[in-house]
């Protein structure tokens, strides 16, 4: 019988793999030769009509698409959704009723700023975009890593993404807010203030993508079978717990591992250490919305955990990473205007924009609006409309009739009681440009979240403001922002004045509204949460020839049964000979495996590797950064001559392993040696 080359309505063939996998030009057609173009004669001129070296350099030429406007440096993986029970009584959408359903998931988090070739410690805000591939059809959640924004009305977006882009004329700072456009506009808008201390705090250079959480900002409603609405602010927990880096650690990760983030997911995934997040809502009604000071529909402000507690929907597991990360990560298009019935929006102004131009943007981005038949955008639930037609369309569709109503085949109709319907909100008002009075509070929020920290991090809110703000020239800039941070407080109004020699010299400001206080909310504070835990963290351990093997063994097993990672440094990635004269392999070589790399790090040198190591520039920034970035230091007593070359102190995260690992390891659980700070540290 003959085989049936031919696939399913248009659908594409699998690519071939194996040893039977043959190369093909796009047409199909086996290529014998992929090395040499067509010639005449060995040295002579290559023909115009080798369409096999034409398509291959064609298709080439245009490998890119333009690079998001926003968010262009991302990083994807995939995975599943589970509700944690039947949660009908708010929304009537199945895939967070039903805990038996496993809902595919593709999540993308990026940086803001930064072009697509640019470094994932950048100081930014991390968007956290989600798509479920639900059985009613895609629901987007587009959210970042932190619950509020620097704008209250959209249109406002396009002037500040172009004052922290590259200042247009000279292209420069890339991937950075700390120049004088950024922070000439945000000064200018005294609405920003709340979002900045966010954007100066340590939720601004995350530890790992896995251990943030993550916001859906907006109030959204969400809408249960009897019709019923509530709203909902969105938020994802992450269960391995939320840290962050030091800033001098993200610095310098800059340099030494630009992909440090997007590394650090693809590795545990493939390690089989799925990160998990919980997905929970703060669910309110019009009472609680009208009993706040502040309006529900500002994305500038937060509701305090504490005044509405987080209710878990259920969970998100990342298991998979990325096939091909253009096909997936590149042409994944998220729009928060993607909902399934059991949902609606509110009349926040930001996201009323927002639901124009996402859609809009991949049009020019993906270059069609067919780009929904991509296979990671396409529902994964059965989808049909009477849209034919565009660029790039891939589905062949059936029948002589694209219209309705019609009379002459069966085509797929309109259902009005599965259908999406939206929420019958009653609107009234006069059609003004304006903003709500409601919305004019800048400072409240600003002086809850900065009060609500722990003292570490305090330090680096005020430490981050003097470093950005140290980079703008322009002192009238830097004036005004000090006038902005006297409002919100006092003490750190001075230490970034002191930081910056600028005693005395903050704008004076009069707020509209001026700021109140009232109660801290802990939950705001990362350190004050964290979890005293190594679980998906990583070990560093510096190894010579001579390092004790079974040290090394006892590390690794130690390291596994507390769900972390163990990486072995030596002098040279070809390995060394351990002190029982066995070959041992190694993970990095010193010159490309700095501490920066880990959380924790272990010095277990041999006597003559520590002498050698004394002299190495590599090793003595391996300990010295260790220390200054707090970490906790395990060594062996060989060890002393680079403790003491690298200025590190005793204390309580200096431990020795000499006489076993469990004082190191339940020192390492409590990750930052938060004390050490003043010592090592005064600015960074
Ligand atoms: Fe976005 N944003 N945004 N944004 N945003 C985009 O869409 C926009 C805002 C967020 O991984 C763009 O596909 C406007 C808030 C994420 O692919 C663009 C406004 C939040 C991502 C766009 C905002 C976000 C984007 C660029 C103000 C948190 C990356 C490329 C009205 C709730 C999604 C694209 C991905 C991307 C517009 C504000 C999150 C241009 C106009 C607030 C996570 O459409």
């Amino acid at each position: 019988m003959a085989k049936d080359i031919h696939g399913e309505g248009g659908e594409l063939h699998q690519t071939a793999t194996g040893d039977e996998a043959r190369l093909t030009t796009n047409q199909g057609v086996r290529i014998a030769d992929n090395q040499n173009s067509l010639k005449i004669g060995a040295r002579g001129p290559t023909l115009l009509e080798d369409f096999i070296l034409r398509e291959k350099i064609t298709h080439f030429d245009h490998e890119r698409i333009p690079e998001r406007v926003v968010h262009a440096r991302g990083y994807g993986a995939k995975g599943f959704f589970q509700a944690s029970g039947d949660h009908s009584d708010l929304t009537k959408a199945a895939f967070l009723s039903d805990p038996s359903v496993k809902t595919p998931v593709f999540v993308r988090f990026s940086t803001v700023a930064g072009n697509k070739g640019s470094l994932d410690t950048a100081r930014d805000v991390r968007g956290f975009a989600t798509k479920f591939y639900t059985s009613e059809g895609n629901f987007d959640l587009v959210g970042n890593n932190i619950p509020v924004f620097f704008i209250q009305d959209a249109i406002k977006f396009p002037d500040l993404i172009h004052s922290v882009k590259p200042e247009q004329d000279r292209a420069f700072p890339q991937a950075q807010s700390a120049h004088d456009t950024f922070w000439d506009f945000v000064g200018l808008n005294s609405e920003s203030i709340h979002m900045l201390m966010w954007a100066m705090s340590d939720r601004a250079i995350p530890r790992s993508y896995r251990m943030m959480e993550g916001f859906g900002v907006h109030t959204f409603r969400l809408i249960n079978a009897e019709g019923k609405s509530t709203y909902v602010k969105w938020h994802w927990r992450p269960k391995q717990g939320s840290f962050s880096l030091v800033w001098n650690e993200a610095l310098k990760l800059g340099g030494m591992d630009p992909d440090f983030h997007r590394r650090d997911l693809w590795d545990a995934i493939e390690a089989g250490d799925y990160p998990q997040w919980e997905l929970a809502v703060q669910a309110f009604d019009d009472a609680l919305a009208d009993s706040l000071d502040y309006d529900v529909l500002d994305p500038t402000k937060l509701i305090p955990e504490e005044v509405v507690p987080l209710r878990v929907l259920g969970t998100m597991t990342l298991d998979q990473n990325v096939d091909e990360f253009f096909a997936e990560t590149e042409q994944v298009a998220f729009c928060p205007s993607h909902l399934v019935p059991g949902m609606d929006f509110t009349n926040d102004p930001l996201l009323q924009g927002r639901l124009f131009s996402y859609l809009d943007t991949q049009l020019s981005r993906l270059g069609s609006p067919n780009f929904h038949e991509l296979p990671v955008n396409a529902p994964r639930c059965p989808f049909a409309n009477l849209q034919r037609g565009g660029h790039m369309r891939h589905r062949v569709s059936k029948g002589r009739v694209a219209y309705e109503p019609q009379s002459l085949e069966k085509v797929p109709r309109e259902d009005p009681k599965t259908g999406f319907s939206s929420f019958p909100a009653k609107e009234t008002g006069e059609h003004r440009r304006v903003r709500a009075e409601t919305f004019a509070d800048h400072y409240t929020q600003a002086r809850l979240f900065y009060r609500s920290q722990t003292e570490p991090e305090r330090r680096h809110i005020a430490n981050a403001f003097a470093f950005e703000l140290g980079k703008c020239d322009a002192v009238h800039v830097r004036q005004r922002m000090l006038g902005h941070l006297k409002i919100v407080d006092e003490a750190l109004a001075e230490q970034v004045a002191s930081a910056l020699g600028m005693e005395g010299q903050a704008e004076d400001i009069e707020p509209a509204v001026a700021p109140r206080d009232v109660d801290p909310s802990p939950a705001l504070s990362l350190v004050a949460k964290a979890p005293e835990t190594l679980s998906g963290k990583k070990i560093g351990v510096l190894a010579t020839d001579g390092t004790d093997g079974g040290l090394l063994d006892a590390l690794k097993k130690a390291a596994e049964k507390e769900g972390a990672m163990l990486a072995v440094v030596a002098p040279a990635r070809g390995g060394f000979t351990d002190a029982d004269g066995k070959h041992r392999d190694a993970d990095f070589a010193l010159s490309g495996g700095p501490s920066v790399l880990f959380d924790a790090v272990v010095l277990a040198p041999s006597d003559d590797g520590a002498k050698q190591l004394r002299r190495e520039k590599a090793a003595l920034d391996f300990v010295s950064d260790a220390y200054a970035h707090l970490k906790v230091i395990g060594h062996v007593d060989a060890a002393a001559p680079l403790l003491e070359a690298g200025h590190v102190e005793e204390d309580e995260g200096v431990v020795s392993v000499a006489s076993g690992l469990d004082a190191f390891v339940a020192a390492a659980k409590t990750y930052r040696i938060w004390d050490r700070e003043p010592k090592v540290n005064s600015v960074g």
